[in-house]
C-alpha cells in the first residue's frame, strides 16, 4: 500500500515573498517620503493669504510670502496713489532681500469723518468755546476779529480784521477758512466735533493752519475724548499753511469728540486760521516674508 505523505513546502517559498513584501513596503515609504519633500519644496514657490485687515479698509487681505532667492517685490493695491511703506519709501512697490515683516499704508480721505471741514458751508456742522462773529460785524476798531476770543468763517483773513495778512484758504485758494483771533485762556476750544468711529481703528487726525498776523503765532494742541494730543506751533509767517497730525487708534471706541484746543496766552498776536479738517482711517496691509536662498531638495535617499 502506499502511503502518501502530506506536501512539504521548501522555507525558501515562505522567505521569498516576505522579502518581496519588505521591499515594496519600503519601497512605498521612501516614495511617499520623496513625494513628502516634493510637495514641500513647491510649496516654497506659492504665496499664502491671511485676512486681518480691519473691515473698514477697501484693501487686499495681509500677506505670508514664502519663496525660494534672495528677494522678493511687494506691491501695493491698484489705485493706492499715496502708500507710506515701513521702510520710508513712497512707492508703489519695493523690493526686499530680508526676510521679516513689511507694510504699506495710506489715510483713506474719501472716509473723512469730519462735518464741513473745508469751511465751504459756513459757520455750521462744529462747536467753539470762541464767540462767533459775522465778517462784516465789529469788536472794534479793526473790524469783526478786532477782540480775542472771537472766531469767523470768510476767504480773507483781511475781511475780518484790517491789520490781518490777506491770503486765501487752503483747500482752493478762493474758498471759506475759519479765522480765529486767539483767546488768551488755557486750554479753551477752538474747533470740536463729536464723530462715529469704527473700533479697533487707526486714524489720522490732520489740520491745516496759517498765521493770520506774525506776532506771537498760535500754539494749540489736538484733543480727542478730552486727552491733549501733540503741539501744534504755527510759523510766525502769515499764510504759509501748515499741515500737523496724529495717529490715533479707537480701541473700542465708536464715538469720539475731537478737538483744536489752545495753549498761548500770549494777548498780542496769536490770530490764526484753520482749514481742511480731516479725520480718516488709516488702512495698512502687512506682509509677513520669509525668504530661503538655499531651499532643502528633495533627497529619496533619507528616512
Ligand atoms: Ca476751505
Amino acid at each position: 500500500m502506499r502511503v502518501i505523505f502530506s506536501k512539504q513546502v521548501p522555507l525558501q517559498f515562505y522567505v521569498f515573498p516576505a522579502l518581496v513584501a519588505a521591499m515594496l513596503l519600503l519601497l512605498s515609504y521612501r516614495i511617499g517620503n520623496y513625494i513628502s519633500k516634493a510637495q514641500q519644496y513647491t510649496t516654497y514657490t506659492n504665496h499664502t493669504h491671511v485676512t486681518i485687515a480691519p473691515s473698514i479698509c477697501q484693501i487686499s487681505a495681509d500677506e505670508t510670502v514664502v519663496k525660494c532667492g534672495t528677494s522678493t517685490t511687494l506691491n501695493v493695491d491698484n489705485g493706492i496713489t499715496n502708500p507710506t511703506w515701513s521702510t520710508g519709501a513712497t512707492s508703489s512697490s519695493i523690493t526686499v532681500t530680508t526676510s521679516g515683516q513689511y507694510w504699506w499704508q495710506y489715510v483713506d480721505t474719501s472716509r473723512n469723518t469730519v462735518t464741513n471741514g473745508d469751511f465751504s458751508n459756513g459757520n455750521t456742522g462744529f462747536t467753539s468755546q470762541y464767540n462767533y462773529i459775522a465778517p462784516n460785524g465789529s469788536t472794534g476798531s479793526f473790524g469783526a476779529l478786532s477782540a480775542e476770543g472771537y472766531y469767523s468763517i470768510s476767504t480773507n483773513p483781511r475781511n475780518t480784521h484790517t491789520q490781518f495778512s490777506s491770503f486765501g484758504d487752503h483747500t482752493s485758494g478762493t474758498g471759506k477758512m475759519m479765522i480765529i483771533n486767539g483767546s488768551s485762556q488755557n486750554n479753551v476750544t477752538v474747533w470740536t466735533q463729536n464723530i462715529t468711529v469704527e473700533p479697533n481703528t487707526s486714524y489720522i487726525f490732520s489740520i491745516w493752519g496759517a498765521s493770520a498776523h506774525s506776532s506771537n503765532p498760535a500754539k494749540l494742541a489736538f484733543s480727542i475724548n478730552g486727552t491733549l494730543l501733540g503741539t501744534i506751533q504755527f510759523s510766525s509767517t502769515p499764510g504759509n499753511w501748515q499741515n500737523f497730525t496724529i495717529e490715533w487708534t479707537s480701541n473700542s471706541s465708536t464715538v469720539a469728540s475731537i478737538g483744536i484746543v489752545n495753549q498761548n496766552t500770549v494777548t498780542n498776536g496769536n490770530d490764526f486760521t484753520l482749514d481742511d479738517i480731516l479725520f480718516a482711517p488709516v488702512c495698512r496691509k502687512y506682509f509677513n516674508v520669509s525668504l530661503y536662498p538655499n531651499p532643502p531638495k528633495p533627497d529619496i535617499t533619507s528616512s
